[in-house]
């Protein structure tokens, strides 16, 4: 028997569960742990909510509560939307319950005393009427980046770029309004640089970590490892153990992870056993495994093992770190500020949490950004659990109750087409075994859809309706066959739906439990208890409304703010692959029959080259004949209506109108711009 400590990242408490939290966190950690519970594994499953730091002080500032009320109200909802979801964590907790405070104090005690931890003076805002000073997001300002108002003292939400508080420009407070002023302050910082070495060495060891996991890790490492500031000026947190350190708290990522233990011991001590925790964060054996988004990597490979490492309680490391990427809402990027989401409680009044599970696992952001939209969404749940699973099951048992009083025999012997129809079958239950063991829940999902496939394919090649006046015998041999494939959909596809699997389950009256094991016991009889459909069809109304709802959030976004929508950041290294040089336009004519397209012959210096550019509307041939413009000379040749085109020309574009670009004094063609 394997043991695991299973993880989902600890959601911060100033809000509400939305699908991004569950793609990213918490579906594919309660599918594993279903699995892993199938197979008979030890298996404890512990999350809660992060109820430290600005964004729940901020909040609870605004709203004129205590922050503690922020965060038992969203804890509140948050148990609620995973139950209605049947995501079934064995302990969810939240770090600002009891022994939370004492086991973080204990991770910076420890630490410290290690000589990994040191104290720095350094200057940061103040404001002067509150004296108080302004940690991270109490400041705002002008952007210094992209000029944008409303800047945070960490980030700027219009450009993405993360700040200095120190560059804002005209910061100012949010507590008072005012001015902050600009006083010394102490802080303490973890000293990341030590442990290079040692995180470098347990790394290489993580053979078989996720690719995106494990490029983005040693990324950073190569990158060289910096001091991290551990502490935080503020009243809402996990104060510093230290004398005289009053309004400083822990920064709400070191007390944060911490929380998947303070966790397990409230289930232990739930229990009755107050020292069951051990079982799992003291024996070498334990896999942890923790489940998170990709912007939470890093605190999970480097900072966590690195604070675990150095505790005089000897903790188990995690074992793997199997991130996902973002899910996208209609194509966008989601936002819970502009409201751009699916909120689960939103979702719950709607729909069962069995389409949502099943959607989200089929469209899994496992290896790169995935997308989430309602008409996927209706035509995943009509085309394929109604027309293919509901359907196998739907004909099977009513075909069994009409014609066999819903009681089937296993034949006592099986024809070629069955034996091997089964084989294959079994073949796939290997197949999504080792999938949902590598945490592949999309593929896991359609093999589970395939045997359903098969299924429907052996129903429809038998022929049971014709068979049934003829040759009964065979008839009942369909049935048994089709049941059979039931029985081992309601155990293979329980831990993505598993409530629909259950019903399928007592539905063709199986006696054995649901695990694993059980999938190559053959059965003997199958008594058909009751007939119900697993599941329903989505309307096309319904999708609409849901659309509408969206468009609506939309249009306000609107109104408020203009929407840029900028393109992620990119390295250097990226950018030096580009060769923008400076190009002459010798000749340029239309290109037949588009209205759109010029032909262009150009000198980039030294050879010529055919160029087609998309400015036809903006410009006629004559008027850019000598000129000298910026282009894009290293791009793979296209073909556009079969002309080679062999550069790129920048424009820009304002209210569909294209302007070219040129230099501000001659320069001569070839002249490299970098
Ligand atoms: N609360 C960030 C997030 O919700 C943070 C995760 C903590 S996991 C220990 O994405
Ligand atoms: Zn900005």
């Amino acid at each position: 028997m394997e043991k695991y400590l299973v993880t989902s990242a600890l959601t911060y408490a100033n809000g509400k569960l939305h699908i991004g939290h569950i793609a990213g966190s918490y579906l594919n950690a309660d599918i594993f742990v279903r699995y892993q519970k199938l197979l008979g594994n030890d298996v404890l499953y512990v999350g809660g909510s992060d109820d430290y730091g600005t964004p729940i002080s901020l909040k609870a500032e605004e709203e004129n509560v205590s922050p503690q009320e922020i965060v038992d109200k969203f804890n509140k909802s948050m148990r609620a939307d995973l139950k209605g979801l049947n995501i079934q964590l064995d302990n969810f907790s939240g770090t600002s319950h009891q022994n939370h405070i004492k086991d973080s104090q204990d991770f910076f005690t420890d630490l410290l005393d290690a000589g990994y931890i040191i104290k720095k003076k350094l200057k940061q805002f103040y404001d002067n009427k509150q004296k108080r000073f302004l940690s991270d997001r109490y400041v705002e300002g002008i952007c210094p980046f992209c000029n944008a108002e409303g800047a945070r003292g960490d980030q700027c939400d219009n450009c993405g770029k993360l700040i200095n508080a120190m560059e804002l420009i005209n910061p100012i407070s949010k507590l008072s309004g005012e001015i902050p002023i600009i006083k010394e302050t102490t802080h303490w910082y973890l000293e990341l640089p030590k442990f290079e070495a040692e995180l470098r060495e347990w790394l290489n060891s993580k053979t078989y970590w996720k690719d995106n996991v494990r490029n983005f890790v040693l990324g950073w490492l190569n990158e060289g490892l910096k001091e991290r500031g551990i502490t935080r000026d503020l009243n809402w947190g996990v104060p510093i153990p230290l004398e005289n350190t009053e309004g400083k708290v822990l920064y709400v990522w070191f007390d944060a992870p911490i929380g998947y233990i303070t966790s397990t011991k409230e289930w232990a001590e739930k229990l009755g056993k107050p020292e069951r925790w051990k079982d799992y964060w003291l024996d070498k054996d334990t896999k942890m495994i923790h489940f998170l988004g990709k912007d939470n990597i890093p605190f999970h490979t480097i900072i966590w093992p690195a604070m675990l490492l150095k505790q005089k309680v000897n903790y188990i490391l995690p074992h793997d770190v199997p991130a996902n990427e973002y899910l996208n809402l209609e194509g966008k990027k989601m936002s819970t500020s502009r409201n751009w989401t699916v909120w689960v409680e939103d979702y719950l009044r709607y729909f069962d949490g069995e389409y949502l599970r099943y959607v989200l696992a089929v469209n899994a952001p496992e290896t790169k950004d995935s997308d989430f939209s309602w008409e996927d969404f209706r035509i995943r749940i009509n085309s394929e659990l109604n027309n293919v699973l509901g359907n196998l099951a739907n004909r099977t048992c009513v075909f069994s109750n009409k014609y066999f009083d819903g009681k089937i025999k296993r034949p006592t012997e099986l024809s070629g087409l069955s034996v091997k129809t089964l084989k294959t079958v079994h073949e796939l239950v290997e197949d999504i075994g080792r999938s949902y063991s590598n945490y592949q829940v999309r593929k896991a999902t359609k093999q589970f859809m395939d045997i359903a496939r098969i299924g429907n394919k052996y129903f429809d090649e038998t022929q049971p309706w014709k068979e049934i006046s003829t040759n009964k015998e065979k008839a009942s041999e369909t049935l048994y066959v089709c049941l059979d494939i039931l029985r081992i959909l309601s155990i293979v596809a329980s831990p993505i739906i598993p409530i629909s699997m259950k019903t399928l389950h007592d539905m063709i009256g199986v006696e054995d439990k649901i695990n694993w094991d059980n999938i190559k016991n053959e059965t003997f009889a199958f008594f058909i208890n009751y007939v119900k459909r697993l599941f329903r069809k989505i309307d096309e109304k319904e999708i609409k409304e849901q659309i509408e709802i969206l468009k609506k959030t939309q249009e306000r976004n609107m109104k408020e703010e203009k929407i840029v929508e900028h393109k992620s950041q990119i390295d250097y290294d990226d950018f030096s692959k580009l060769e923008f040089r400076i190009v002459k336009i010798l000749e340029a004519q239309r290109v037949k029959k588009s209205n759109k397209l010029l032909h262009l012959k150009v000198n980039i210096g030294g050879e010529e080259r055919t160029v087609i550019a998309g400015i036809g509307k903006d410009y006629k041939p004559e008027d850019i004949i000598g000129r000298k413009v910026p282009m894009l000379i290293n791009l793979k040749p296209r073909s556009v209506m079969g002309i080679e085109s062999q550069a790129m020309i920048l424009a820009a574009e304002d209210e569909g109108k294209l302007s070219i670009l040129y230099p501000d004094r001659d320069v001569k063609e070839g002249s490299e711009i970098s």
